[in-house]
């Protein structure tokens, strides 16, 4: 029985002055655990006769449970203790200064496709968008490419492997399939913007495997070429920001326009610099041209009833032009240090600068 009182002051004594969490814990294993003091004197009990078996028995529960107890409430004032603790280190001050967190910027490509689209926003023109794998109908035999067309061929265009019904599919070489699939679509009269992803398999100084365009498309029964060039001159003022500069349509040659042409756009060059809208030189910016019938066609629309124009061009190309980017790969380098220099805050987007149009 003293034995017992010994005991129980020691494992009280250890238990009020754990000096946390952990500390208890040992403890707890030390006096109740299978191993441990209090667990040891049951086992004991087995041994002893029926009559001190029984009084030993009482006090030794007596005993656990009151251990338990005690280190229960020590337990539930050490979490309290450890929680307060932590509030006073780990407090937070507000009047540090800010983190230098660095801002994004837009893409080049993003900003002159913004402005493009607010450009010919205005003049009635809806953007269009459609799949970047396409099948050979909507990217080719639509369009008026002959069967034998060079650019259908391999080394131009990015084929997907044959699916299980045999059908072709590709990534597409231009967005005029967008285009082909309004056509279906809809009812003239149609006036689309296609901006988008186009992909040719070609790398060098002027190429890169996936570019951008964008393209636009106009169809309704008496539109003609006076509203391509009407619109395009339009285009021409407005994104490179000078009154009326010098343009001029050179002949061409596309499967899906006829006639078609080149747009240029007067400039100079005074040792290495460019200037847009003077000069004696030409820069070429888009291509153009009166929907073929042959394109209407097969689209589902009657090319005796419905005509119109369209015209294409890329947002690299033009980017770098107005921008003086001198290379194009570096667009798609993801370097930090380029979109810093060369990207626009994401407040300066054309399309709401000024409020939205009513
Ligand atoms: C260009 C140049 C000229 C064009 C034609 C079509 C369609 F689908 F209507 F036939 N979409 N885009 C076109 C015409 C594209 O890019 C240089």
């Amino acid at each position: 029985m003293e034995q017992l009182t010994e005991l129980r002051d020691t494992i009280v004594a250890e238990v009020t002055s754990a000096s946390g969490l952990a500390a208890l814990d040992e403890i707890r294993v030390s006096a109740l655990g299978k191993k441990g003091r209090i667990t040891a004197l049951m086992k004991g009990l087995g041994s002893m006769d029926p009559e001190a078996r029984k009084e030993a028995g009482q006090s030794l529960n007596a005993l656990k449970e009151e251990i338990a107890q005690k280190i229960e409430s020590r337990k539930i004032s050490l979490e309290s203790l450890e929680i307060e603790s932590r509030i006073n280190s780990e407090r937070v001050d507000v009047s540090l200064p800010v983190r230098p967190e660095s801002e994004g910027t837009l893409h080049p490509i993003s900003q002159t496709i913004e402005e493009i689209v607010a450009i010919f926003g205005p003049m009635g023109f809806e953007v269009a968008e459609g799949p970047d794998i396409e099948d050979d109908f909507h990217n080719f035999t639509a369009l008026n490419f002959p069967p034998d067309h060079p650019a259908r061929e391999m080394h131009d265009t990015f084929f997907i492997p044959p699916q299980e019904d045999g059908a072709r599919h590709l990534l597409r070489t231009h967005t005029s399939p967008v285009q082909i699939r309004v056509m279906q679509e809809h009812k003239p009269p149609i006036r689309i913007l296609a901006p988008g992803r186009a992909y040719r398999c070609d790398y060098d100084i002027t190429h890169t495997p996936m570019f951008h365009q964008v393209e636009g498309l106009v169809i309704d029964k008496s539109t003609h070429m006076g509203h391509l060039k009407g619109c395009l001159i339009e285009f021409a003022n407005a994104y490179f920001e000078v009154d009326d500069p010098p343009v001029r349509f050179r002949p061409s040659y596309f499967p899906f326009t006829e006639p078609s042409a080149e747009m240029d756009i007067g400039c100079s060059r005074n040792n290495g610099e460019l200037k847009i809208g003077a000069g004696a030189d030409w820069l070429e910016i888009l291509g153009c041209g009166m929907v073929h019938p042959s394109v209407i066609k097969a689209c589902g629309l009657d090319p005796d009833v419905y005509q119109g124009f369209a015209f294409g061009m890329g947002v690299e190309r033009v980017a770098m032009l107005k921008y003086g980017i001198p290379d194009l790969r570096t667009f798609f380098e993801s370097d930090l240090r380029w979109l810093k220099h060369y990207g626009f805050s994401a407040l300066d987007v054309p399309s709401l600068v000024g409020g939205l149009s009513p």
